[in-house]
């Protein structure tokens, strides 16, 4: 079984499909072991994208996902990290096929829905950002 970070984005949570988007997973065979509602701030963010900050992107970013609420989980499947950015597309949505997450529902490179981890390395980091061990359900 592996872990993966999905931080549920500003624009999901606006547009209300937060619940549809977690289904899919569910439906893929994730559990959801770990699961909060947060309003990021820009030390969190920092560290959340620590290989980002220097990037031009980075302070629109920021921005983007200080905007509104957000619903940062812990999903576990065999093959986590791999399959949740199978079912979210590409980052950026304009080139996102339909059926996948970003094609059904995201808006552009930045307004794209969902995060996900993208390594183990990046898992494990990203997860002790947000979670204690103790609220983590596995
Ligand atoms: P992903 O979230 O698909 O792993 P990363 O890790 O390359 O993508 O980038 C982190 C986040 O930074 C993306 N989710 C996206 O919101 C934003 N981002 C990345 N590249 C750009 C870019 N060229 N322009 C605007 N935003 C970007």
């Amino acid at each position: 079984m592996e872990r993966t970070l999905i931080i549920f984005k500003p624009d999901c949570v606006a547009k209300k499909v937060e619940g549809e988007v977690l289904d899919r997973f569910l439906k893929n065979g994730f559990n959801l072991i770990a699961c909060k509602m947060s309003r990021l701030n820009m030390d969190i963010l920092k560290r959340h994208y620590c290989d980002h900050i220097e990037k031009p992107f980075f302070p629109p970013l920021a921005d983007f996902m200080q905007s509104g609420n957000v619903i940062v989980a812990v999903l576990e499947r065999e093959n986590a990290i791999a399959k949740a950015r199978e079912m979210l597309g590409p980052t950026d949505s304009s080139k996102a096929p339909k059926g996948t997450i970003r094609g059904d529902f995201g808006t552009d490179m930045r307004v794209n829905v969902c995060h996900a981890s993208d390594s183990a390395e990046s898992a494990e980091r990203e997860i002790s950002n947000f979670f204690s061990k103790e609220e983590i359900f596995g």
